[in-house]
């Protein structure tokens, strides 16, 4: 696949990431340090200590990017942006338009950061970081873990008053983001990656079946835990952003586009046309690093042009396609 990772420190330039069945198997992250508001842990929230690591190209970091605006956290919380392209040294640091270089840590590879943390490290070299610039480590990289924090213990610095995961809703709001976890956020993945048949057919399968239940939830609300923009929306709104445009065509995707789903599409023209939202959007970088990034997927690296996509198209927030049976 052209994938590295690193073993005891040192960096592998490629790396098994199936099973025997030819399924693509994501392993968990490393890191999962809290920022915690009233003081039990080391890692207290600050204006100017923490820095996020992210690429605009990936779902996950995105989702960290959106909460990072919604709250109001962009001066309290400094960035680095990699480079779209993911090659054999994995992600680097670069001056690609919508890049910002390491400022922190001046690393010219992510991987830097990862055994400066640890330098023993085994594993994959992933966005997003969370980073603490006191103790010089690396606090998060799992950006379910780091939205919630931005979100519930960052609330005396943050500029907005936004509240993406209200107690009342917590246990729905969890259930919501286990429930597209598998099939859709990481079904993408599962389909793109497949390397027998059976796998890829199990994946498209099971994401096919999660965008059909959704859009027929969203037929009866606008978001999906009511009708307020939550945590879970976030989290499906990065996926269903790169859909049409990455996971349909680079990632076999292709029972349906987003598009062919009217209450999906609404509800993710409305998303996309928040402020916050729409400011951490870049197409550019999204398609770059898909379809040059994996070379057993997409040998000669071509970008395509299209699909056109008219995120701005306007939306009515109170319409309902009821599902219409084959
Ligand atoms: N579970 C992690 C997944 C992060 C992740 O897999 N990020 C991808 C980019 S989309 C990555 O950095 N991959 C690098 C690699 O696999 O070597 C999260 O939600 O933060």
């Amino acid at each position: 696949m052209g994938l590295g990772l690193l073993v005891n420190g040192e960096w592998q330039k490629t790396r098994d990431q199936e099973d025997d069945q030819g399924r693509f198997v994501r392993p968990e992250t490393d890191f999962h340090h809290w920022t915690m508001a009233d003081g039990s842990s080391p890692f207290q929230p600050q204006p100017g200590r923490y820095h996020l690591y992210v690429s605009l190209a990936c779902p996950w970091a995105h989702r960290t990017l959106i909460m990072r605006e919604l709250k109001g956290l962009t001066d309290a919380i400094s960035l680095s942006v990699v480079d779209p392209y993911m090659g054999d040294e994995g992600w680097a640091f670069s001056d690609y338009p919508g890049a910002i270089p390491d400022s922190v840590n001046q690393a010219r590879y992510l991987r830097e950061l990862y055994v400066k943390a640890k330098p023993d490290i085994s594993g994959r070299v992933t966005v997003p970081v969370l980073w603490d610039k006191q103790t010089n480590t690396i606090v998060n990289n799992e950006s379910r873990e780091i939205i919630r924090m931005l979100d519930t213990e960052w609330n005396a610095i943050a500029q907005g008053n936004a509240n993406l995961c209200p107690p009342a809703l917590q246990p729905e709001i969890d259930q919501a983001i286990d429930a597209i976890y598998q099939p859709i956020n990481n079904g993408v993945y599962r389909a793109g990656f497949a390397t027998q048949q059976g796998a890829y057919d199990e994946a498209v399968t099971e994401l096919f079946a999660a965008l059909d239940y959704w859009e027929q939830v969203l037929a009866q609300q606008r978001y999906m835990c009511g009708d307020r923009i939550t945590e879970a929306d976030i989290c499906l709104f990065t996926t269903l952003y790169r859909f049409d445009a990455v996971y349909y065509v680079h990632f076999k995707c292709n029972l349906r586009r987003i598009v062919d789903y009217p209450n999906l599409w609404g509800y993710l023209r409305d998303l996309y046309q928040q402020p916050a939202f729409k400011a951490t959007c870049n197409m550019d970088h999204i398609k770059r690093h898909y379809y040059m990034s994996h070379p057993g997927v997409n040998p000669h690296g071509i970008v395509p042009k299209g699909p056109e996509l008219d995120f701005d198209a306007p939306h009515d927030r109170a319409q309902r396609f009821a599902l219409v049976e084959a």
